[in-house]
């Protein structure tokens, strides 16, 4: 309790708010924690990175607009990328990303894994007269929504945060040690690697290569919209991949718009239409 409110002395705020109006959060001592007279967890990395404590190679900011690709480590790491923030182009509106693991402070904690909040700085500004009460500045976003339940908030390996308001993405693609490879994207950009099931939600125009297909198993819908490129490189690149399903594009302008290379097994091409001269195809079957 005492950490708790000498994080208030910091302008830290409860963070919560998603299903109750305060606190809620296991993940966070500057909200509910895990309880009064327990163990108490770190406060998120947004306050930390607020106040400083988190600074140069502890952490990276991603400008609106930006893409990221790197592992980001537990909080309770003494070193390492621990801290990610993406800005958008909402100056209030902000992101961060975090790994979480149930040891030394966070022991705590149910589970290891990635939790992400999203940020608006404005509810800061309005309570600074009014520290207890009000909006949350930091809400978690919840990986198992509607279930009343921050505690499984988190994200494991396999998978995705899609905000189409704010049209970025974040995939927790891999465990690496004790922490997690996260690649962030904006939705609709061109020239970016897909590991997860990805839709379109509206036309988007390419300088180069608009998408390469990164892991096996995944399928790229564009729900119709069109893949417009500059005459270089390719609409859709799959190089030694398994399993990958492309459906509902229009792809044109490319040096090439579809090439699937060393593409084995059951992929398909569903309701596509391609109007560059060349498609290139190296399919191995079993
Ligand atoms: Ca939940």
């Amino acid at each position: 309790m005492i950490t708790h409110e000498l994080g208030h002395n910091f302008y830290f705020f409860h963070s919560g708010g998603v299903y109750t109006l305060d606190y809620g959060s296991i993940w966070d001592v500057v909200s509910s924690g895990c309880g009064y007279g327990s163990q108490v967890p770190h406060t998120i990395v947004h306050n930390k990175l607020k106040s400083h404590w988190l600074t140069g190679i502890d952490s990276i900011e991603v400008p609106a607009g930006g893409t990221f690709q790197g592992v980001v480590y537990p909080t309770t790491n003494t070193s390492g990328l621990r801290a990610v923030r993406l800005k958008t182009q909402d100056a209030d509106i902000s992101f961060t990303i975090e790994t979480r693991k149930p040891e030394k402070y966070d022991s705590c904690l149910p589970a290891h894994g990635v939790l992400i909040h999203i940020v608006n700085k404005s509810l800061f500004e309005n309570k600074l007269n009014n520290i207890l009460y009000g909006l949350q500045e930091a809400r978690p976003i919840d990986s198992t929504p509607g279930d009343n339940d921050l505690t499984n908030a988190y994200f494991v390996v396999g998978e995705n945060y899609t905000n189409t308001d704010y049209n970025i993405a974040i995939d927790v693609v891999a465990q690496v040690g004790n922490g997690f490879l996260i690649n962030l994207y904006q939705l609709n950009n061109c020239g970016i690697t897909l590991y997860q099931n990805t839709k379109l939600t509206n036309d988007v125009q390419c300088n180069g290569t608009a998408y390469f297909m990164g892991s096996d198993d995944i399928t790229l819908d564009c729900q119709g919209h069109t893949i417009t490129g500059n005459t270089t490189g390719f609409g859709i690149l799959s190089e030694n991949r398994n399993n990958i399903t492309v459906k509902n594009c229009i792809i044109q302008n490319f040096s090439e718009g579809i090439k699937f290379d060393s593409t084995n097994q059951s992929f398909l091409l569903k309701r596509i239409i391609c109007t560059d001269t060349i498609w290139h195809f190296l399919i191995l079957t079993h």
